[in-house]
């Protein structure tokens, strides 16, 4: 029988159930890694589960978010984070190494293997062939300790590359076009696997940047075959040993297949406020340009920056621009400070950020009031860059250097100048002083815990009927930075009562109040919420917080898969409208109730909404496996772990 690459690589990683489309599934996982931001609940949780050492073969911490530091909250965390890493077998990656995805595809990742990440852009792995999953923290955590990583097995729509991308045209322009065809809601549950000639002509940095984006389509991941491209990329990290080739079988069936012909495609951009709102750069052409922000993990590589530095070398800013770098590593910025190409940038007038997140999660380097920003990262939500006003377009590295001289959106294939082609090198830059192993005496180390860390809270089993109020309405594809913000508000990560003061910030500053009245008056708080509910990071604050609040279950058209995932393990019930005209009769601070709710979930039985406000009630979908039931029904994982022990 013929077999996708994912079918090969998830066969040989099954631990329960069945390789059949649409099953629960549970996979070994081999590496993990976590971020600062996402990494110190996890690593919490991971304490909190009383292992001596993780289980998997690697497992990263990487700090890469918070670290711009204002107050001493994330230098407490990141010391945190560095014990734990010591203590518990974990390599650690200092602040200023650079951004997890890109150190990770540089120094760890490996053909064949599953990596799972707290972390929604972990896919970008699928680059060099590794099936590589963003989760929760709680259920990184899990895998930490060794546990397998439960999901819906998925199918798998092929991507057929042919053709080969014309000059200024780059792997931006491939996932900008794969986000107009398929959106960023309905693919959950999917797979891209991408084949066909094209991808030859694609090196593992373009790969990774069209893998990384997969994750604003919602799908589980994306991979790429591991090549002859491969071996030579792996071989320039000082890394062949790692190298296998992998493909799928010759007319392997897939759930869908689609081509796409890389010599038809011309730059594009993804207009406010959504990745899949596309549009071609030639078409915006003109429109005045405030900021150019060039960095994140989806753009950061060393192929990426180069292309700017060349495109830029000898010129200079454009007085009304304010060009932002944020390089992905310190590999990368080692490289470009060694062949001449920073002092290029510096030439310019860069504004460097250090080897981080940065702009991208709207930590710093907020534009101004309406501004127009370019940015090569991955997401344009609303507010997502710290000012709500300010409309972000997503760009490739081409575009963005263009957009630097001439202060205006431009088509770079109008930039009447060559091309610069930028090959793999032969040998990177080595030097992982700044990846810290674990310690040789592990019981000697002691864990560092600064006051800004509490304990992850704790939850009650489900109620028997779920009795509440509508918190909050909202309306299709809220995303988590909706629902939680980042940015500034990043650092309270490791303190959810003041976290979750910022819940649903950027659409009601009122929620929080609300929410809080709600609680301490002994009712539930209900979310209600429209299509893709949740799209986005993997943020498990986004579930953590509205635990913490009170919120009991979220009743939405549809959920993406990383949210509800995390909803279930913190003990919120994931309702979905059988019918979506009924999410019309339900308004913001009706009550609600959904009786017998805990028996119904686990006798498998159709739950009922009962609007008492309204006079009206209706069936809903509440479809669980047997494990998430369990894990609902216990009031979240955490629960049932104790309740186990
Ligand atoms: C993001 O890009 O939104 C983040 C910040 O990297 C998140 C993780 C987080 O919220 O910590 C993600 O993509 O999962
Ligand atoms: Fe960091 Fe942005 Fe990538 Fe998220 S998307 S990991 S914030 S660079």
């Amino acid at each position: 029988m013929t077999k996708t690459l994912t079918q090969k690589i998830l066969e040989r990683h099954l631990v329960s159930g069945e390789y059949e489309p649409g099953n629960e599934i549970g996979i070994r996982i081999d590496q993990t890694l976590t971020q600062d931001a996402t990494g110190t609940m996890a690593c919490l949780q991971f304490e909190a589960m009383g292992l001596d050492r993780v289980k998997t073969d690697s497992s990263v911490s990487f700090v890469d978010h918070n670290t711009i530091q204002i107050g001493f909250e994330n230098a407490d965390d990141h010391r945190y984070l560095q014990t734990v890493a010591a203590r518990y077998g974990l390599d650690y990656s200092r602040a200023g190494n650079g951004i997890c995805h890109q150190v990770h595809l540089e120094r760890f990742g490996k053909p064949g293997t599953t990596l799972l990440g707290s972390d929604s852009h972990t896919p970008t792995g699928g680059g060099i062939g590794q099936i590589a999953i963003g989760a929760g923290g709680l259920d990184v955590a899990l895998a930490m300790a060794g546990e397998p990583f439960f999901l819906t097995c998925p199918r798998v729509i092929r991507i057929n590359l042919t053709g080969k991308l014309e000059s200024w045209v780059s792997a931006k322009d491939v996932i900008l076009k794969i986000l107009e065809i398929f959106g960023t809601k309905g693919n959950v549950g999917c797979v891209f696997e991408y084949g066909g000639s094209g991808v030859e002509t694609l090196t593992v940095p373009e790969r990774a940047t069209i893998a990384n984006m997969g994750a604003e389509c919602g799908v589980t991941t994306s991979i790429f075959p591991s090549d002859e491209e491969t071996r030579k990329f792996l071989k320039a990290q000082a890394r062949e040993g790692g190298w296998q080739e992998l493909d799928a079988d010759p007319g392997a069936e897939c759930f869908k297949v689609i081509d796409i012909d890389l010599s038809e495609l011309v730059p594009l951009t993804a207009t406010p406020h959504s990745p899949c709102n596309i549009s071609a750069v030639k078409e915006l052409e003109g429109m005045d340009v405030n900021q150019v922000c060039v960095g994140s993990c989806t753009n950061s590589s060393y192929r990426d920056l180069m292309v700017v530095a060349k495109t830029l070398k000898g010129k200079k800013v454009h007085p009304n621009v304010s060009f932002v770098l944020a390089p992905g590593s310190k590999q990368v910025v080692d490289m470009l400070a060694r062949n001449g190409a920073l002092a290029d940038l510096i030439e310019t007038g860069v504004r460097l950020e250090e080897n981080a997140c940065g702009f991208c999660i709207g930590n710093s380097q907020s534009p101004q009031t309406g501004a127009v920003s370019l940015r090569t990262s991955n997401r344009n939500f609303l507010a997502r860059s710290g000012t709500k006003s300010a409309n972000v377009y997503l760009v490739s590295p081409e575009t963005a250097a263009a957009a630097v001289i001439t202060g205006k959106i431009t088509d770079p294939r109008g930039l009447g100048m060559p091309y610069p082609e930028i090959a793999i090198p032969d040998e990177f830059i080595i030097d992982d002083s700044m990846i810290l192993p674990p310690s040789d005496d592990p019981d000697s180390v002691e864990i560092y815990r600064g006051p800004n860390i509490g304990e992850p809270p704790s939850n009650d089993p489900l109620p028997e009927t779920v009795t509440g109020v509508v918190t909050i309405k909202v309306e299709d594809n809220i995303t988590t930075d909706h629902i939680i913000p980042a940015g500034s508000r990043m650092k309270y990560r490791s303190n959810v009562p003041r976290y979750s003061e910022f819940l649903f910030e950027v659409l009601d500053t009122g929620f929080y109040n609300r929410a809080r009245e709600i609680r301490d008056s002994g009712m539930h708080n209900i979310i209600v919420g429209g299509l893709s509910y949740g799209q986005g990071s993997s943020r498990e604050h986004a579930a953590l917080c509205p635990m913490y609040m009170g919120v009991k279950a979220v009743l939405a058209k549809s959920f993406e898969r990383i949210h509800t995932a995390n909803l279930i393990n913190f003990g919120i019930v994931p309702v979905t409208f059988r019918n979506e005209d009924d999410y019309d009769k339900i308004d913001q601070g009706d009550r609600l109730e959904i009786p017998d709710i805990r028996e119904k979930i686990s006798l498998g039985k159709t739950l009922v909404v009962k609007n008492a406000t309204k006079g009206v009630e209706f069936e809903v979908d509440c479809d669980l496996s047997e494990r998430a039931k369990d894990i609902v029904l216990a009031g979240g994982m955490l629960s049932l772990i104790k309740n186990k022990k």
